[in-house]
């Protein structure tokens, strides 16, 4: 790999692997790493370069992973190590990549640093994580001696009180969360030295769990009322300017990436996960020159459907809105920088139900559609399991259908808030994560194909319909168009490396932008709505080679565009 060149991502594509959900292949009902392994097939066959594998390590699971007690095992739930080396190996030889998730903000509060952190104010780790007296005046444990009024992301207070030594601890996310202290230079060594010892092992890079949070401003009470995304402002304050893109996080980027990275031969890849992140920022993380990170994944376009009350007050989105948003991002980072691309990830619902229209008649048109628009812009797209079938949301009923710590917590909040039981199901209908999490849907049989034993989540039932199997048989299929979608980013140097100019931005329907590197020029226009739709280009497009079953016709520039109707054409 010593002859890979440096930005070899701008090419690639990667692919998420939820493993909880992925396959199961012990019967428990829940996905694991033997899972995985007898599906790497799938992945070399559409022909993805690198696997983000969100996290395996040993944990509670209280959020699925995402709260680690040991970093250096995994979860006997998804396997042992054996495992996860067989699976690099497996993938390696396909020529795949692996990335693991890294998640650094936080432990779990069963993780041994934080046991001896509060093991009392004396511990040798005590300052490892935030620790504070009660607010001046208070008595411990009581409501609003919390030493900051901020809110969790998963609803309640940031802090939890412990009574053994009279202080608090700082956890932006659930109580076993707690956060670590980056401000101590012990922590960032035990960090680094963790991830070399996982590049030893042979991972490719990391995925870095809300990296920009490590880096506090200051630990002051936040504004109520405002938006807050996830947090609750009309009963906490919002943490955001205190925590986000803080004053020492580019220097502990920068830190990491000499003490991890900068020895190592290219080939590896670093991605920021960075809620709340501006363009202007997202330059700054992914300038080459600075050395943080190769790339981010920035939150403007899944926020757009978030009104003043942050992320559960839903509201609609207009394409108007997502092309201009998308474009921004594309004019910010086109000459310094460099961004993924996704419409879905584990956080997030189904896409196919988000942007497009996932009714019977129009679900693999808008599936194919979205990704034709996603794929072609510049940056590195992101394939979520089982978005290259087109999966859509769950049903999703009754709170009892939900399992997502955040999806449960925020029901019993809005309830909290005076919201009916209907509307709080409404909102989280819209938002949950447990949409992302139900089983990938390998074939039509009773758990999709995902488990001989009982799924820890119900496959949605729509698996009759909507499933790997089917579709590898279909050349029509979703599967079969993100398999050509890859191969063009592939074999196109203009989908990696070409500019990016959008068409139309005031057109309600029409998603059209076109790629353009030396004498190549690609244009791409997507009707991305449930009606017909026309549209007038320059029309010397007219006669341009089609690419990727195009069926669309110009006339004289003019084009009608039947409901998620797409044309992808080439000038050389
Ligand atoms: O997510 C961080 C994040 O900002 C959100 O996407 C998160 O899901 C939040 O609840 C939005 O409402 C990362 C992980 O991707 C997520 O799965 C974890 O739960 C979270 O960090 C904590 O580790």
């Amino acid at each position: 790999m010593s002859e890979t060149p440096r930005d070899w991502w701008k090419s690639a594509v990667v692919y998420q692997v939820y493993p909880r959900s992925f396959a199961d292949g012990d019967g428990d009902g829940v996905g694991d790493i033997p899972g995985i392994r007898a599906h790497v097939d799938h992945l070399a066959w559409l022909g993805v370069d690198v696997v983000w594998l969100s996290p395996v390590y040993r944990s509670p699971m209280d959020d699925n992973g995402y709260d680690i007690s040991d970093y250096h095992d995994v979860d006997p739930l998804f396997g042992t190590l054996d495992d996860l080396d067989g699976l690099i190996a497996d993938l390696h030889e396909r020529g795949i990549r692996l990335v693991m998730d890294l998640v650094v903000n936080h432990t779990s509060s069963s993780h041994a640093w934080f046991q001896e952190s509060r093991s009392g104010r004396d511990s040798a780790k005590r300052d490892w994580y935030w620790w504070r007296p009660p607010r001046e005046g208070h008595v411990g444990g009581e409501p609003g001696a919390e030493p900051t009024n901020w809110g969790s992301a998963f609803s309640g207070p940031a802090w939890t009180y412990d009574p053994d030594s009279g202080e608090y601890y700082l956890h932006l996310f659930a109580p076993s969360q707690p956060d670590l202290n980056w401000e101590n230079p012990e922590v960032r060594e035990a960090v680094y030295s963790m991830m070399r010892w996982w590049l030893d092992r042979g991972v490719d890079g990391f995925r870095m769990d809300v990296i920009n949070m490590i880096s506090k401003a200051g630990l002051e009470d936040g504004e109520l009322g405002g938006p807050g995304g996830p947090i609750d402002t009309t009963t906490h304050g919002d943490p955001g300017p205190f925590v986000l893109n803080g004053p020492r996080v580019h220097e502990f980027l920068q830190e990491m990436h000499r003490e991890v990275f900068a020895d190592r031969p290219a080939g590896l890849l670093t991605v920021g996960e960075t809620p709340a992140t501006s363009v202007e920022e997202a330059r700054r993380y992914t300038d080459p020159e600075r050395r943080e990170v190769d790339m981010v994944f920035q939150f403007e376009h899944v926020d757009l459907d978030s009104g003043p009350g942050g992320k559960w007050d839903v509201v609609p989105m207009s394409l108007l809105d997502l092309k201009a948003s998308l474009g921004r991002w594309q004019e910010g980072l086109a000459d310094v920088g460099w961004n993924s691309l996704y419409l879905g990830n584990h956080d997030q619902p189904r896409s196919v139900s988000r942007f497009g229209d996932d009714s019977p008649e129009y679900r693999a048109a808008s599936a194919k559609a979205l990704a034709t628009v996603l794929h072609l812009h510049r940056g590195t797209p992101y394939v979520y399991q089982g978005d290259e079938i087109g999966m859509a949301n769950a049903p999703l009923a009754t709170v009892d259908d939900l399992r997502d710590i955040e999806s449960v917590n925020a029901h019993r909040a809005l309830l909290a808030r005076g919201a009916t039981g209907e509307e709080a199901m409404a909102a989280i209908r819209a938002k949950s994560r447990d949409h992302a999490r139900t089983p990938m849907q390998w074939d039509a049989d009773e758990h999709a194909g995902f488990t001989t034993g009982t799924p820890w989540l119900p496959a949605n039932p729509d698996h009759v319909e909507v499933n790997v199997a089917a579709q590898r048989e279909d050349p029509d299929s979703v599967l079969h168009h993100y398999r050509a979608l890859i191969a063009l980013r592939h074999d196109e140097p203009v989908v990696a490396h070409g500019d990016f100019t959008m068409l139309l931005p005031d057109h309600p329907q029409v998603y059209a932008f076109t790629r353009r590197l030396d004498d190549v020029v690609l244009l791409v226009v997507a009707n991305l709505s449930s009606q017909p739709a026309t549209a007038r280009f320059d029309p010397t497009w007219d006669d341009a080679e089609p690419l990727l079953a195009t069926t669309a016709h110009p006339t004289a520039g003019t084009w009608s565009l039947t409901p998620w109707e797409t044309a992808v054409l080439i000038r050389r």
